[in-house]
């Protein structure tokens, strides 16, 4: 049986590449940090199924800030595959937290790294990296590919750069199967909820049902090449099944703005949402209500724009070129922007009628 550890197995990400490392029969390890409160909400569902916990899942305290923890647990697990998806994953709060943003989403890579050479385990330990569009930055070229130079725009960009080179780095000093997958946002009903796809969903649904009076956001004109976290994990697999360790776009090669991601949200309940103003005097009406649910009087502001969501650098337009996962790997995203928006809002939907029923 091969041998994962997911680093982050309680983010995002981790919760969907553990399902399907289960799956396909993996024995998998994931680390994750203390916490004061309950925080393994996104792989409860794998916890509580008596089939695979403590049977094919496992779960370790550690963090990718601590060298001496992550050398004893890869000793111990001595995995084939190490993902490593642990990160402080907000842009926007990593300018309030640059040097622990650098520790842990740069150097941590360099941990990791180190303990597999360390422990002599280069030849049979494939790493992935979970690198990532923000590398890209201030715009020099769309669509962006492996070939587009970086230009990071905030110390997550800037660490997650470090980290993308050290594993270059490994690889080509080493002969370490060592991989960057650079992945343009992918989102889900697992997404962070201070993230703006999931934000924008959540307060959809609320507002629909009476729970929240407006949506207030940043930047509506920021671009984004969005897909679905479950297309994007079958991605980071295959990645680590090549023969030899390369990097790879993982995007879907369409772009939108956020303002139009607003409008999709909307339109999942029947809302048709009319923008009006500029900058930071740009607000969204209630222009028609098409469900019979969900009826709020015509000109009711429900979007607003808040600059304390602006960002002290933005990164405006992302527009991923994913040709050679296609050719190499084989990957093809299977949702759209639509299918994800309307997964996303139904099962917001669900969690606002709990809150408003109980
Ligand atoms: P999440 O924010 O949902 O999950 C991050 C995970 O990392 C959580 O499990 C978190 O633990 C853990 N973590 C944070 N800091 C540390 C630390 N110091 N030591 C150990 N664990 C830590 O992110 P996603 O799942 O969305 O993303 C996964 C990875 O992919 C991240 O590295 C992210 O930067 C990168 N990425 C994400 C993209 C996206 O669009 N989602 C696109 C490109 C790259 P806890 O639950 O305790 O907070
Ligand atoms: P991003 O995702 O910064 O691309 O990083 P996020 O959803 O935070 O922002 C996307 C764009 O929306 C604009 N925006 C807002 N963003 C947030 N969070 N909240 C708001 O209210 C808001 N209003 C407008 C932002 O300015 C930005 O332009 C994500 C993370 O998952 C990273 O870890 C990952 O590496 C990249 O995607 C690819």
């Amino acid at each position: 049986m091969r041998v994962a550890l997911i680093t982050g197995i309680t983010g995002q990400d981790g919760s969907y590449l553990a399902e399907l490392l289960l799956e396909k029969g993996y024995i998998v390890h994931g680390l994750q940090r203390r916490s004061s409160l309950h925080h393994t909400n996104r792989i409860d569902h794998l916890l509580e199924d008596a089939s695979v916990f403590d049977k094919r899942l496992f779960l370790h305290y550690g963090d990718l800030t601590d060298s001496m923890n992550l050398i004893r647990l890869i000793e111990k697990i001595r995995p084939n595959e190490i993902y490593n998806l642990a990160a402080m994953s907000h842009v926007h709060v990593s300018f309030d937290t640059p040097e622990y943003t650098a520790n842990a989403d740069g150097i941590g890579m360099l941990r990791i790294l180190e303990a597999v050479r360390i422990l002599g385990l280069t030849d049979t330990t494939k790493i992935y990296q979970a690198s990532t569009s923000e590398l890209y930055g201030l715009v020099r070229q769309t669509p962006q590919n492996e070939q587009t130079p970086f230009h990071p725009r905030s110390p997550y960009g800037v660490a997650k750069l470090y980290a993308y080179w050290i594993t270059v780095n490994y690889r080509e000093a080493y002969g370490m199967f060592a991989a960057n997958g650079i992945l343009f946002n992918h989102e889900s009903p697992l997404r962070g909820e201070t993230f703006v796809s999931r934000k924008i969903t959540r307060a959809v649904s609320r507002i629909a049902l009476g729970l929240q009076d407006k949506l207030n956001l940043g930047n509506l004109n920021a671009k984004r090449d969005w897909g679905h976290a479950k297309d994007y994990v079958e991605a980071m697999w295959l990645i680590l099944q090549q023969e030899k360790p390369d990097d790879y776009v993982i995007a879907t090669g369409r772009t939108t703005e956020v303002r139009e991601f607003v409008r999709l949200a909307f339109a999942e309940v029947g809302i048709e949402v009319e923008f009006q103003g500029q900058h930071e005097a740009e607000k969204g009406f209630v222009k028609r209500c098409l469900h019979p649910d969900y009826q709020l009087p015509v000109g009711q502001e429900i979007v607003a724009v808040d600059p304390q969501y602006y960002r002290p650098a933005e990164v405006e337009l992302l527009l991923g070129d994913p040709t050679k996962a296609k050719h190499a790997l084989g990957w093809e995203p299977r949702y759209d922007l639509q299918a994800l928006v309307k997964e996303m809002v139904l099962h917001d939907l669900q969690a606002a009628q709990k809150d408003r029923f109980g």
